[in-house]
């Protein structure tokens, strides 16, 4: 091929390379922002930036067509830097996206998370017992429901104590182990149902904990108060080799033999994992294992045995199966509504307005409901350890910034805290998310507003403080002094949108969690990158190896510091020397406060 571009005629050879770089240009995939309809977005944001809020929500009728309901869950974007032009052109984006295809092909059990050639079927962990879903050729649902059924069989023995600890005590505490997807979800979830008065009565004075950090004061936090005789503790781990996880497994299993001898530990320890080969060596009873599926990601693994089992444990199966029917219900809108009535696909183009066209690369989660207080630590993990990528889905360096910074608090915490910058400093666009019904009612008497009431206000009234402001021309008007009239102006003109739920129980939550799954996999498909894979993190790990075996090194055989830079061997040596005082031989006395 190439002799023959040499020989051609001048004109022929451009024609000829330009065929060739088109072919490659077409077999790496084009990108996104090389498409006819990002191009006319970018076009779009000069118009939008003529635009102010408090002028677009005098439109009533665009208003009206930015609001949508399904299954109870009620979504406002009115708020949103958008006129019904912008919706339009972004729908049309998602065609030139594939959007459609990308999801059928989820759905589908294709291997979408290509880099590691596996299916993404987060969605089979919830599907009913009559669905069929395919994965390598076969129908996974049955595998699913096997796990669950077993859950629900084994979490029944020990919550009505026909399965007991070593010395004969009904298991009434549980410690889960996992770092990442397998802690950051099932916390979420836990915490939302924690005060839901169905799931409370149901977990009657039971106890749940997750143990994540590798911290030696976490494991002392963890076990404070509790008995190992009526302890149960599951250890999650796919491969059961995670080094946090495995360290924190071996802790606590010190902890139970320590106390109640080796024999107890069968009895103790269950694990999720995969690697039945390591669970038996490790003393856990192979048939106490639960398993997961290489189609299931960390952080999309709430659904699974992962989440499942100890909230199972804590709350009893019946809760947790109105869990997964709440993400099934999202799981039926996002596959089958029109994109204009599709809440995940909405919020998903939404943000990649947002990110890629308004150049807001920041969101806030903000719940106004103490019980979603782990909704934006989830979420961040969902949401920027599947989209922080550089590459697109076939390699190509993106010429553009791929995902978000996501963080958030409840309301009303975080207007005593970092409101201040998102309605004075910079521009941060905000999820509002309020609950019509309060899992715990209180009105005092001599109360003007019932306390949920006084809550929801502070709900209400934020979105429209951040899109209208408050014009210098306003505070004179109210005689404020001069001097502090630009300090007390609020430029205006900054998105949120508004998600109203009817209640936070262990449906919607369950809902909840797949809005933003989905929503987060819609932006990855339009930005054409792979959102399940996760190489980033894998840098840090190895490095960690190379420390470990310094440590190990040095204290044990005295050697000093080598292979690093300047700046890590000096860290490394002051630590070193200034811990000369640790014991250097193991000792099994265990943490306490
Ligand atoms: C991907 O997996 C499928 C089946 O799971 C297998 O047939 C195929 O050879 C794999 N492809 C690569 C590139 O490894
Ligand atoms: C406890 O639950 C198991 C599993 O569902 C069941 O087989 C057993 O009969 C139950 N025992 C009692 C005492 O309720
Ligand atoms: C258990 O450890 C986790 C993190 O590893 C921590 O977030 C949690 O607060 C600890 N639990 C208790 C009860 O202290
Ligand atoms: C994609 O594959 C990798 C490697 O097996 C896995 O770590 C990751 O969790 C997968 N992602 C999903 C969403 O299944
Ligand atoms: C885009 O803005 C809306 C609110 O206007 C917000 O809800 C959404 O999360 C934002 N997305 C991003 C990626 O910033
Ligand atoms: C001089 C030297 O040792 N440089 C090392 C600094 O740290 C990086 C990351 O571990 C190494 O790649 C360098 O070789």
């Amino acid at each position: 091929m190439p002799r023959r571009i040499i020989s051609a005629k001048p004109k022929l050879r451009l024609i000829i390379i330009f065929f060739i770089i088109h072919l490659h240009h077409l077999q790496m995939g084009t990108l996104i922002s090389d498409t006819a309809s990002w191009k006319n977005l970018k076009d779009h944001v000069g118009e939008i930036d003529k635009t102010h809020l408090c002028d677009l929500m005098t439109d009533t009728d665009r208003c009206k067509s930015m609001m949508l309901e399904f299954d109870g869950i009620f979504l406002d974007y009115s708020r949103q830097r958008t006129t019904v032009d912008t919706m339009s052109k972004l729908l049309t984006l998602a065609k030139e996206a594939r959007l459609k295809q990308k999801i059928d092909s989820m759905f589908n059990g294709e291997h979408i998370n290509s880099t590691e050639n596996r299916s993404v079927l987060h969605v089979a962990l919830r599907a009913s017992k009559d669905t069929t879903i395919n994965g390598d050729g076969k129908n996974v649902v049955p595998d699913v429901w096997q796990v669950l059924d077993k859950i629900q069989e084994f979490s029944d023995k020990v919550r009505n104590g026909s399965w007991v600890g070593a010395t004969g005590k009904v298991l009434t505490n549980v410690i889960a182990i996992g770092i990442g997807g397998s802690f950051l979800g099932p916390l979420f979830v836990h915490t939302a149902l924690q005060t839901d008065p169905a799931a409370s009565k149901s977990a009657g004075g039971r106890q749940l904990r997750f143990l994540a950090n590798v911290d030696p004061v976490d494991v002392a936090r963890n076990i404070s108060g509790l008995n190992p005789e009526t302890t149960l503790v599951v250890v999650v781990s796919k491969t059961f080799t995670t080094a946090e996880t495995m360290l924190n497994a071996r802790t606590l299993r010190e902890w139970i033999s320590s106390a109640l001898g080796p024999q107890a530990v069968s009895k103790h320890m269950v694990a999720v994992s995969t690697n039945l080969k390591l669970v038996e060596k490790f003393g856990i009873d192979p048939n106490n294992a639960f398993a997961f599926w290489d189609w299931v990601g960390g952080r999309y693994s709430v659904c699974s045995a992962v989440g499942v089992l100890p909230l199972s444990l804590q709350y009893g199966f019946p809760v947790v199966e109105k869990f997964l029917e709440g993400a099934r219900s999202i799981d039926q809108h996002f596959h089958s509504a029109p994109f204009e009535n599709n809440i995940p696909v909405l919020l998903g183009l939404l943000s990649v307005w947002n990110v890629s066209f308004l150049g807001y690369p920041a969101r806030a989660i903000l719940p106004y409901t103490q019980a979603l207080e782990k909704l934006a630590p989830h979420i961040q993990q969902v949401s920027m350890e599947s989209n922080g990528k550089g590459v697109s889905i076939d390699g190509v360096r993106l010429p553009f910034e791929a995902g978000e910074i996501d963080f958030g608090e409840p309301g009303t915490n975080g207007q005593h805290s970092f409101y201040q910058l998102i309605h004075q400093g910079r521009v941060i666009p905000c999820d509002f998310i309020g609950i019509v019904k309060s899992q715990q009612p209180v009105y005092l008497r001599d109360e003007v507003v019932n306390n949920h009431d006084e809550l929801m206000s502070n709900f209400f009234a934020q979105p429209d403080a951040l899109a209208y402001g408050k014009t210098p021309e306003q505070l004179q008007s109210e005689n404020i002094a001069p001097h502090l009239v630009p300090h007390k102006t609020f430029t205006g003109n900054r998105p949120s949108l508004s998600l109203l739920l009817p209640s936070l129980d262990a449906y919607r939550i369950g809902q909840l969690l797949a809005i933003y799954e989905h929503r987060i996999a819609v932006e990855g498909f339009i930005w054409g990158i792979n959102s399940f894979d996760q190489w980033g993190v894998e840098l840090g790990k190895s490095l960690a190896s190379q420390v470990r075996r310094q440590l190990h090194a040095s204290r044990k055989k005295g050697e000093s510091v080598q292979g690093f830079n300047f700046s890590t061997t000096k860290l490394l040596t002051r630590y070193l020397e200034a811990s000369a005082d640790v014991p250097s031989e193991p000792t099994t006395l265990l943490p306490k406060i």
